[in-house]
């Protein structure tokens, strides 16, 4: 029901004619599904992602590793396989693809890896919850998320609330910057930080309608031709939570992580986790509120980004 456009990338029928088609299709990691949402909520979250990019007119694409292949465009009935059995299931960053490939384990793709497929497959548009970045005390650890250096170098639109809330705001912001990746407030001149909607800092320009949005996104393409746009959406104001809260809730994750020796790529589903009981399920409310949002606004910009193109004759 998979069908080989590469010899390691298979696309389901419905992407499939969708990229004949030229149909505008948003790309979704499965990372958050697997590691970043309880696994009693995870699939559910993921149908009504699904179901947000159906009912904006485009086509959904979660992408994954099963049986030596990266699939982009899991069927719905098959996305268990990369929730259920989430403790055998790889987080995979761009260093863990071909171990996961070769021992034919399952991999689920964080937003580095969703950024790389994506863009291999010619989708344009991808929706998370919130992007990795530098994390605090990165002095010591020496921890900056391979996400940051997928978005320099992929030519992909990324919808996301801004950087997990747990790294250093200001130093993932400089990044970006650093990289070239181009920084687009969906309605906001805030740099929202994921829970948060404003974290003091700055995006680099402000965008209110899809249509110019769309052909900044086109002309960033077109002439700088290799790093990503990042579109930051603030989470609904219904489900904002209060910055100082949630550092406290961070600082005491990362107390304890550290007493437990917890680092590498284990820290984000481990404080996520930790957070998510501090906060009596409000992390998690406001992780799903903001990745149905997103989820919309994707597909709402693929399809307009497709216009777009059409109208000034480009075919992606
Ligand atoms: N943010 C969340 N939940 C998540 C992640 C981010 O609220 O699960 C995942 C995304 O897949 C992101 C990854 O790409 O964490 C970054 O991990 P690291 O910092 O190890 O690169
Ligand atoms: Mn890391």
């Amino acid at each position: 029901m998979y069908k080989a456009i590469g010899r390691r990338l298979q696309v389901s029928r419905e992407v499939d004619h969708a990229l004949r088609q030229g149909m505008p299709i948003v790309a979704l990691e499965t990372t958050v599904l697997s590691h970043g949402l309880p696994t009693s909520t995870a699939l559910e979250v993921a149908e009504r992602m699904i179901k947000a990019v159906r009912q904006a007119g485009a086509v959904p694409a979660f992408i994954g590793l099963i049986d030596g292949k990266v699939i982009v465009g899991i069927e719905p009935s098959h996305l268990p396989l990369w929730i259920h059995r989430s403790r055998e299931v790889v987080k995979c960053g761009v260093r863990d693809v071909a171990v996961v490939l070769q021992s034919r384990g399952i991999g689920a793709t964080t937003v580095a890896t969703t950024v790389l497929f994506a863009a291999q497959a010619g989708i344009a548009v991808v929706a998370t919850g919130g992007i990795g970045g530098v994390h605090r005390q990165v002095e010591h650890s020496w921890d900056i998320s391979s996400d940051l250096v997928e978005l320099a170098r992929n030519r992909v639109a990324v919808v996301c609330s801004g950087p997990k809330v747990i790294l250093d705001l200001p130093k993932t912001r400089e990044y970006l910057e650093t990289m070239g990746v181009a920084v687009y407030g969906w309605r906001t001149e805030a740099f929202p930080g994921f829970y948060v909607r404003d974290t003091g800092l700055e995006v680099d320009a402000r965008f209110d309608d899809f249509e110019s949005l769309s052909r900044a996104i086109g002309l960033h393409f077109e002439v700088v031709h290799r790093s990503a746009v990042l579109v930051v959406n603030p989470v609904p104001r219904s489900h904002a939570l209060d910055a100082r809260i949630v550092n406290q809730w961070v600082e005491e994750a990362e107390r304890h992580a550290s007493l437990k020796g917890i680092q590498g790529k284990d820290l984000t589903p481990f404080i996520l986790e930790y957070i998510h009981r501090r906060s009596e399920g409000k992390t998690v409310a406001s992780n799903i509120a903001l990745l149905l949002d997103n989820a919309t606004l994707a597909a709402r910009l693929a399809v307009a980004y497709r216009k777009v193109q059409l109208m000034s004759g480009g075919s992606r």
